[in-house]
């Protein structure tokens, strides 16, 4: 009896979607490529004037024909890899602009980066302007690349869903083309992250093999989540700016690759987020192996990648948080009707000790130090709402 009605009423949905050809063929069935395609089709609406975004801080010289476009990793021709492994491996040997004496642990310019971020983590995650100093922070990174080693790329991402066997994806395979191997594999306990029991993975131990191999990691540890047993030397100063030098760990493993970074789960939550407080706080929660910026670092962890003060040191950072702000793109833009809200919401606390402190204000001036680009420092969150306004000018694909 009950399956013969639910046999009707199926007969009766079928039947009702066939025959009546609006509004239901309007209807696709949303993927994760269409959320990608229409954020596209969305932001090149806005540079050319025909949808509005509410926005009017666009630079004069952003347009269609002039906008950066950002590409996935192992979308980037052998030669634009290359190209991009080159001015990481610049930018790691170019000198520091910090003093010594005061962060004798800042050997590079790339170090500098580092310090910027372990300086600020506190005020930076887990708080109102998360996704928008992040954004500042990745394009500075990239203005780097450009201005200081002649890139002539922009900056890559890694998309999470597509490599559900990470190890061997085009970024961590260790061939010429990605950006170094997997740590050697060394035994060693895997950790707890919140609720999530997550297992070792098949690294662990130095990273030697592939373009950025046998690097020197030199600041920090600051909080690592890496085995004890290891034996990762303790930082000489209690702030993690001393010299420090040890081999550079990963322990890529395809644990969120394959059950928590699939489309669908990407999917569900960019859908599932109807404002920015749930976006951003179903995004970074720390309490499972759910939330997909911590799946993200997770997947690489290491030392200094599981680190999240010390973190921006390991090389592959740029591609996840580049990923990361490419998510938020497209929460941001994917539905013509939601773009306006959707782009100027900002919710959240200042510091990540207080979760019911001081709410962060959209007028907040954001801070870069020694890694701002030229001019380019104390700009408000309020500039970082889309990616072609403000100071910046790129989309991605
Ligand atoms: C990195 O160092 C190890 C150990 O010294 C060495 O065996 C390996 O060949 C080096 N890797 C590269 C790519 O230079
Ligand atoms: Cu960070």
């Amino acid at each position: 009896m009950a399956g013969t009605t639910v046999i009707k009423a199926l007969v009766a949905a079928l039947c009702f979607t066939g025959a009546s050809a609006w509004p239901f063929s309007k209807r696709q069935t949303l993927t994760l490529a269409t959320v990608q395609k229409q954020a596209l089709d969305n932001a090149l609406k806005v540079l050319d004037g025909t949808l509005s975004d509410g926005l009017t801080n666009r630079l004069s010289t952003c347009n269609k024909n002039t906008v950066a476009v950002r590409k996935e990793y192992g979308d980037l021709s052998k030669d634009e890899r290359k190209e991009y492994i080159r001015a990481v491996q610049c930018i790691l040997k170019a000198p520091s602009k910090l003093s010594a004496s005061k962060y004798p642990g800042a050997k590079s310019r790339y170090d500098d980066f580092t310090v910027v971020h372990m300086n600020m983590t506190p005020s930076v995650h887990a708080t109102a302007n998360f996704m928008h100093w992040h954004r500042y922070y990745i394009w500075a990174y990239e203005t780097a690349l450009r201005t200081e080693c002649d890139y002539k790329g922009y900056q890559p991402y890694w998309d999470w869903s597509k490599y559900p066997d990470l190890v061997n994806s085009p970024i961590f395979n260790g061939d010429e083309w990605s950006m170094g191997g997997n740590g050697d594999p060394v035994q060693h306990t895997g950790m707890q992250l919140g609720t999530s029991k997550i297992p070792a993975g098949p690294g662990g131990g130095c990273v030697t093999k592939g373009p950025l191999a046998n690097i020197t990691i030199h600041l920090g540890p600051l909080m690592s989540t890496m085995d004890p047993k290891l034996g990762i030397k303790n930082n000489p100063r209690t702030d993690g700016y001393g010299d420090n030098p040890r081999c550079h760990r990963r322990d890529v493993n395809n644990f969120f690759s394959k059950d928590y970074l699939k489309p669908s789960d990407l999917l569900k939550q960019l859908t599932s987020s109807a404002d920015i407080k749930t976006f951003q706080d179903t995004l970074q929660s720390a309490t499972s192996a759910g939330a997909l910026h911590v799946g993200g670092h997770f997947s690489i962890w290491g030392d200094p990648g599981g680190d999240v003060y010390v973190s921006p040191n390991e090389p592959a950072f740029w591609l996840h948080h580049g990923q990361l702000d490419r998510h938020w793109w497209m929460w941001s833009l994917y539905q013509e009707k939601e773009i306006t809200k959707r782009t100027s919401q900002y919710d959240g606390a200042t510091n990540w000790m207080q979760p019911n402190g001081p709410k962060g204000k959209a007028t907040d001036p954001q801070w870069l130090n020694v890694v701002a680009p030229p001019g380019k420092e104390g700009i408000a969150s309020k500039e970082f709402f889309s990616t072609t306004a403000g100071p910046f000018c790129y989309v991605y694909q």
